[in-house]
């Protein structure tokens, strides 16, 4: 089905409105904007869910605000959101439904696909998943010599590696200690080799996951680990006891020799990076159990809720993509830097670039047409305090204006001493440095000498937004997750392009393809690329055989 038919984002009236107002805004001080209203910091911001967003130090009035809500209603969010929700086939270039929220549907509610409710086939998928991670966990489930699991292996590689993989660092303190998590994704072998290079194989177990069971990397990794296993295990009949899927692809994955028995099923309409939460969790099923793994799909789900039903002025994931359309579009910000301070989230901004740049890092419109405006920014970040001492010296003080998400929690999940008062005493003076800096009034009035004035200077007027929660569960992880999400959804919707394809992608795939068989010929084996790429060839060919 066709998305609704809204004009061009430049025709909009609030895309208009907004790109007059934003000549008068952007000379606004945050230390004059905060002066003249002494409750902007109170006002700015909307607590929902356990989630105090704090929106205060933006580069906003409340104009701007009541415009950005205006070009969400005129870009037909709304219906947008309710057409995902409904099982449309929003994916318009793939010809699928977005379901992802289907994913954490509690058992009773029913979303439809094709006339069917498939609420109950995802919660039969997750009970088979529990009943393993249970046997698994607690050493029920034996390897083929009889000793039980000691280390989970997952493979796979983008949506079927990233998540997982943030989400067993970011519930790390929830996960059983007597299990050991690794995860390979690249076709680099060193992945593989320093993955695997300690572990017994009667103790290991194998998550080959892939939606297609076609993808090259994963492919390659999972027939890598088939012969590691057998090199030590020496019997093909221990590949049942070693070996389990998760696909979509039952035929794939019973010709790998896998029992389908041991396949977890997810569907078409659940897209990669959407997917941590179906059976490609399954790695973070077995380290955190089914218990844990059931809150965090219901703080997704509780987010799902709040997206679909909150006013756009209070609706968190809706706020935070106008925040971001807001940088991106008018004061041509390039990127976002997501700074969490909490350890544990130390994969999460590289989970969040597949994200929000596979998913809106495009240039056509829905129907095909070049945007005549930016799309996407460059997502990027690093744990705080760390990045304090790296690169925060060029968000203060260099030429380039990037907003930030600063992420926090009140309670840590390791009281130790002082810590947690020092981390979080960072956190707050970070966004009060960007927003108000240090003119150079002040940094004189400490006698600096004249010549060094300038260097000392903070211009401020740096935007950030913070995000705080109390402490990081997995019920907290899964409404964060959920509300990056749904922003991404926000701001490819005012877009007006699929948010849910990835065909910049397919040519590297293709182009390798071709240039496999070429690597793997015989020297003088003429070739027909440009001379940079021709040459590139000949010189690993000679590398290889010298
Ligand atoms: C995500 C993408 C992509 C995908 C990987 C792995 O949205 O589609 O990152 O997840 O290419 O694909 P498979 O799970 O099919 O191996």
């Amino acid at each position: 089905m066709m998305a609704a038919i809204v004009s061009p984002l430049t025709d909009r009236t609030a895309w208009k409105a907004l790109q007059a107002h934003y000549t008068q805004v952007r000379q606004l001080s945050l230390r004059q904007l905060f002066a003249d209203d002494p409750e902007r910091g109170r006002r700015m911001s909307v607590e929902a869910l356990g989630i105090y967003f704090d929106y205060a130090k933006n580069l906003i009035t409340d104009e701007t605000l009541s415009l950005l809500v205006q070009l969400a209603r005129e870009s037909g969010l709304r219906e947008r959101i309710n057409a995902m929700f409904r099982g449309e086939k929003i994916n318009v270039t793939e010809k699928r439904a977005v379901l992802h929220v289907a994913l954490r549907a509690p058992q009773g509610e029913s979303i439809e696909f094709e006339g069917t409710d498939v609420v109950p086939q995802v919660h039969a998928v997750l009970a088979k998943m529990a009943a393993f991670a249970d046997r698994v966990r607690g050493g029920a489930w034996k390897g083929h010599t009889g000793k039980p699991i000691r280390n989970v292996v997952n493979i796979g590689i983008g949506g079927s590696d990233l998540g997982p993989v943030m989400a067993y660092e970011a519930l790390r303190s929830y996960s059983q200690r007597s299990l050991n998590f690794r995860f390979v994704s690249n076709i680099d072998g060193t992945d593989f080799f320093e993955a695997t290079q300690d572990l017994d194989a009667e103790e290991t177990l194998f998550i080959i996951s892939s939606k297609t069971f076609t993808t090259l990397e994963t492919m390659t990794n999972a027939h890598t680990a088939r012969d590691w296993a057998l090199a030590s295990l020496k019997d093909t009949a221990a590949v049942a006891r070693h070996f389990v899927a998760v696909s979509t692809n039952a035929e794939a994955v019973a010709k790998f020799g896998i029992d389908t028995a041991n396949m977890f099923e997810f569907w078409d309409w659940v897209g990669g990076r959407y997917s941590m939460d179906s059976a490609i969790g399954l790695s973070t099923m077995i380290a955190i159990g089914a218990e844990n793994f059931r809150s965090m799909l219901d703080g997704f789900h509780q987010m799902d809720e709040h997206f679909r039903t909150a006013p756009f002025e209070r609706n968190l994931p809706v706020l935070m993509g106008l925040l971001g359309l807001w940088y991106n579009n008018f004061f041509d910000a390039q990127t976002v830097a997501v700074l969490p301070y909490e350890q544990y989230l130390k994969r999460f901004p590289a989970y969040l670039q597949q994200l929000t740049m596979e998913s809106n890092g495009k240039r056509v419109t829905l129907d095909g047409k070049e945007v005549s405006y930016q799309t996407a920014p460059i997502y990027w970040g690093e744990p705080g305090t760390n990045g304090q001492h790296s690169f925060y010296q060029m968000i203060h003080q260099g030429t380039k204006l990037i907003p930030c998400d600063f992420i926090a929690f009140s309670r840590p999940l390791h009281e130790l001493g002082r810590h947690h008062d020092l981390l979080l005493a960072n956190v707050f003076a970070q966004a009060e440095a960007l927003a108000f800096g240090k003119t150079s009034a002040e940094v004189e009035a400490e006698n600096t000498p004249a010549w060094l004035v300038p260097h000392r200077t903070f211009e401020g007027n740096r935007p950030s937004n913070m995000i705080l929660m109390e402490q990081l569960t997995p019920e907290a992880l899964g409404k964060l997750i959920a509300l990056y999400e749904h922003s991404v959804f926000t701001q490819g919707a005012i877009w007006q392009i699929d948010s849910f394809d990835q065909w910049g992608v397919e040519l590297g795939k293709v182009l390798a393809g071709r240039i496999i068989p070429e690597l793997e010929a015989p020297s003088e084996a003429p070739l027909t690329h440009d001379s940079s790429t021709n040459e590139l060839i000949r010189r690993y060919r000679g590398a290889k055989r010298p």
